[in-house]
This record gives C-alpha cells, structure tokens and sequence, in this order.
C-alpha cells in the first residue's frame, strides 16, 4: 500500500495506514493511558475488525502496540466490535466488548490482562467462559452491542448497560453482575426513547455540579448529574441528554429541557460519532473521545490507503449553568505549540480580512476572541429556525449579515477559492439575543465530488451582556476542530483542499456582517508533530 500524506493530519491520532473507527476502551492505568480503537488490518474500508492498542504518557504521543483483541474464538470469530474498560477493585482492568459470532449474533465478551506487570497490558485473555451475555429472550441479535464502563451499586452488583432497540425504539439495556461473570438482564432499560432506532455505544457517566473536576463511573450522591449519550445509527449524530440516575430502581431521568432525540444537545455538531468518556485518575477529569470519518470517497480512502481519525481528546464537565456540558482540548495539547503569533486589538470592518501569517496555519492551534461594539444591526430572528444546521447552509460564510457571519477562514488558498470558514452570526429575537456558530466548508476545495456538508449549532450564550465571544480552532491538514464559547458549541470537519495545501495554505479573519467587530486578542500557534504510531 502506498500511503498517501497530503491529507494526513500532523498531530490528531491515527495509525500508519488503514481503516480506523471508534475508540474503544480507553482508560488510565498506573500512569499509562491506553487507547484501544476498531481497526482493519487489512485496508482502508471497514471489515475485518480488530481493537487495535496505542498507550501514551499524555495522550499527545502515542506508541502503537500490537491488536490486544482479534478474532480467535467462536465468541467473536466474525469480529470484535466496540466496548469499554472498567478497573476492577484490587486495580485490575477488564474490557468488555461486543464479539460476532459464527451466526453472526452480537454477543458479549469479557478480556483480562494476561500480565498486570506489563507496563503496557500488551496481551489480553478472552476466559472459555465467554460469551458472558448472549441475545436471548426476543433481543434483536444484530442489535445488541456496545457495552459501557460498569459501575457499581451499593447492592455489590456491577452494573452495564448495551445499546439495543425494539422496532423504531432505541434502548439502553440493563445487566447487574456481582462477579463480572454472571449478567443478568434488569427488568426494564436504564432508558430508552421511541423513534430514535438503534443506539450504538452508548454511554453513561456522573458530572460535577460545580467545577471542572470529573468523577469516577461509580461515584454516586448528592451534587451530580448524570449524563447519557448514544450514537443514533440513522442520523449519524450522537446525542444527550443530562438528567438523574435513582439507583433504587435503576432508572435514568432526562432533565425535562433536554430532549433525547434529533432536536437534543450534541458534543460534537460535526463529524464526530461513535464518542466515548473515561474517568482519569491521573488528573481527575473525565476524558471524551470521539471519532471522525472521511468525508471523501470510498475510492479516495483506498487510494490514500488510510481512513479515519480520532479527535483530540476533551476534558468534559458540566456548565455552571446545568443546562450542558462544556468541553476543552486536553491542556497536553499545548506542549506541542510551537512558533506562536499574536495580534490585540484589531478592528475588522465588515467586508474585511485580516492574514494572520508568520506561521504554517495547515497544522495549527488558534485561539481568538471577538469583542462586539454593537448589536444594532443585528438581523431578526426568525422563530421557524429550529435547525441551526440548515440555518448555516443557507447562511453561509459568503452570505452578508447585520452582526456577523465573522470568525475565522481556515485552510484557505491565497485567493480564496479555498477555504473552510468557522464563524459566528447574531440575531434579533423578540426578547432576546440568538447566536450561531457554524462550519461552512462549501468552498474547501475546489476537487469535484466530495462530501462538503455544513454543519451549526446555537451557543447559549447572553451575548449582549458579554459583548464578546471566543473562538478556538484546531487545524491539521484535513480536518478543522472548533470550540465557541469557551468549549459551548463544538464542531469537527473533514476537507480535502488541492491548493490550500502545506506552505500553500493561508488563515484570515473575517467580517461579514454590516457590523464592526474587534479581535481583542488572537493568538495562533504552529503544531509540532507529536509521536504518532510510529508513523
Ligand atoms: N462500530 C462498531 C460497532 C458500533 C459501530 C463496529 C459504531 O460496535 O456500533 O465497528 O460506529
């Protein structure tokens, strides 16, 4: 295979070569973070599905190992799909992970370190004993897979939940185990929802309400949250929502604003799927991971010979407000910063645009804040904008506005035939202040027949009582990853430019709205490479 490096990206996580897909299992042990992922050893495209294994000491440079799960037993013979880590009491890991077996059912298996000595958990045991949970009494065999991180209940069962449905209704199926052996399946889902079809890996973990500080899986009381994510396989967004657990009767109640399904809170307003959050013992934060696809051709990725790459990890904890959670680049990243620039108080008229030069902006980190001297020109809201998606693909970067579309063009060619804009717009509501963040990539590249789709979300944000708004991008080559507000709203896209490439690629800030704007302060930093799988 000849692997093809224009669109590789400089420090995002990816092996050498191949198809990569969820992250699975990752977890923290005796120093060591491990980072576990659906992998094809064989090429490009889905199949033939192993967990590969990388470890690292700060989640920025990795050392690939050899795949830790593969098939080899009836249990998961046809594949070894996704699952998560759990340490054990007497600190000791285990994975579970959904197997295909023979009859292609999803069952569920359970994997050990075969020696804890081992610094880097290089082997893992797969017990005889195994499948520990198969699909039985009227489960749906190929919807059954995903398990999560256990947690444990004052009753001493362990408990997980797997990602189901039942015709049209997507559930989150309890088990309780007291020895990790034996499952039993609960009488009713953790939760479930009607209309939103399969969830794949779900996920379930404690917040804070206060501060940024994670909580362990099995912590429970008084000042948490909870939160319950899935990935919808028809929509091809992951959603959640926050809400509380009764660990009496093992049930999950979505707070009453936030809603289960399309019109939900989701991490990632991009291309970002199949996610999933760690506690950290090390630093004592909780750690989300997800996945973002190509959005080029099947034939692309094959004549790349690689597809697929995990996001940079996110530090995620609850918004003092409570109404979601807020989500930040682990401050590992900033070790890699290199050669940096800077500019403060900068006026951008509308119509304008600013370079920002002096450094390589293909692989960089930007951090810029606007200030707003006024929202007089702000345009109206209009109350049937329920979809800020679409909103923002009517609304493009290109389209005037009162206040806004600003914020800055990535990977941008000197002209500008290129580039994949991240920007902010504001408007008027009745009663209020409604602010847009989006991702327009329409213009990323000038190939024809890629996937461009343009992606937004709102920023709850009091923007007239701030008068300012924050913007971070992380750029690498082909793919954009932005945090507004402070971590409110984020989105990952990928793009394939053919002259904004290298040393050709430039970034500007822009102004688009009738409205002046202020970067008050912006500072862009060149990336280092990090070790990367050896690559
Ligand atoms: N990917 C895995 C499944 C999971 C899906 C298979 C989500 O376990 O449901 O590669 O992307």
């Amino acid at each position: 295979i000849v692997v093809d490096n224009q669109y590789r990206t400089g420090y995002h996580f990816q092996p050498p070569k191949n198809w990569i897909n969820d992250p699975n299992g990752p977890m923290y042990y005796n120093g060591v973070y491990h980072l576990f992922y659906q992998y094809n050893p064989k090429g490009a495209v889905w199949g033939n599905i192993v967990w590969a294994h990388s470890v690292s000491k700060d989640l920025i440079n990795w050392i690939p190992l050899e795949p830790a799960i593969y098939p080899s037993k009836p249990f998961d013979i046809n594949g070894c799909w996704s699952g998560s880590a759990t340490i054990l009491p007497g600190n000791k890991p285990a994975i579970l992970y959904t197997g295909i077996d023979p009859q292609n059912r999803q069952v569920q298996n359970v994997a050990y370190p075969k020696n804890l000595s081992d610094p880097y958990l290089r082997e893992w045991v797969k017990p005889d004993y195994n499948p520990i949970i198969e699909p039985t009494n009227g489960l749906n065999a190929s919807s059954f897979r995903d398990p999560t991180t256990a947690w444990y209940g004052l009753d001493g069962r362990w408990r997980i939940v797997i990602g189901s449905k039942r015709k049209h209704r997507g559930m989150a199926i309890l088990y309780r185990s007291k020895d990790f052996v034996h499952w039993v399946r609960a009488k009713h889902p953790l939760h479930s929802a009607n209309g939103t079809g399969m969830w794949e890996c779900p996920d379930f973990y404690p917040v804070a309400m206060g501060g940024e500080l994670g909580v362990d899986t099995s912590e429970y009381g008084s000042g948490l949250k909870y939160v319950l994510k899935n990935s919808l396989d028809i929509t091809r967004y992951e959603y959640y929502t926050l809400g509380t657990y009764n660990r009496n009767v093992d049930k999950y109640i979505p707070d009453g604003a936030s809603a289960d399904n399309r019109s939900g809170l989701r991490y990632d307003y991009g291309n970002f799927y199949a996610s999933k959050t760690f506690y950290d013992q090390g630093k004592k934060r909780r750690i989300l991971w997800g996945w973002s696809n190509e959005s080029d051709s099947t034939r692309d990725d094959v004549s790349k010979g690689w597809a697929g790459i995990q996001t940079i990890p996110r530090k995620v904890w609850l918004d003092s407000n409570g109404r979601q959670l807020l989500q930040w680049p682990v401050e590992e990243l900033e070790s890699i910063r290199g050669k940096q620039v800077y500019m403060m108080n900068k006026k951008v008229k509308g119509g304008d645009f600013v370079e920002v030069s002096g450094i390589m902006t293909a692989q960089s980190d930007v951090e810029v804040t606007f200030e707003l001297s006024s929202l007089a020109k702000a345009e109206p809201f209009d109350p049937t904008w329920t979809d800020p998606q679409k909103l923002c693909a009517q609304k493009g970067a290109d389209v005037k506005g009162g206040v806004g579309p600003f914020g800055l063009l990535t990977l941008a060619s000197a002209r500008r035939e290129e580039q994949t804009a991240v920007f902010f717009r504001i408007f008027k509501a009745s009663d209020n202040y409604v602010t847009l963040m989006c991702h327009d990539p329409s213009r990323s590249s000038v190939r024809p027949g890629l996937y461009k789709p343009t992606y937004g979300g709102w920023v709850d944000v009091e923007i007239k009582k701030k008068g300012k708004i924050s913007l971070r991008s992380l750029i690498d080559h082909s793919v954009v990853e932005s945090f507004g507000a402070e971590g409110k709203t984020c989105m990952t896209s990928r793009v394939y430019p053919s002259i904004a490439v290298g040393d050709a690629a430039h970034l500007f800030v822009f102004n688009n709205g009738a409205e002046d704007v202020k970067i008050t302060e912006m500072k862009a930093w060149e990336m280092k490479k990090p070790l990367m799988n050896g690559d």
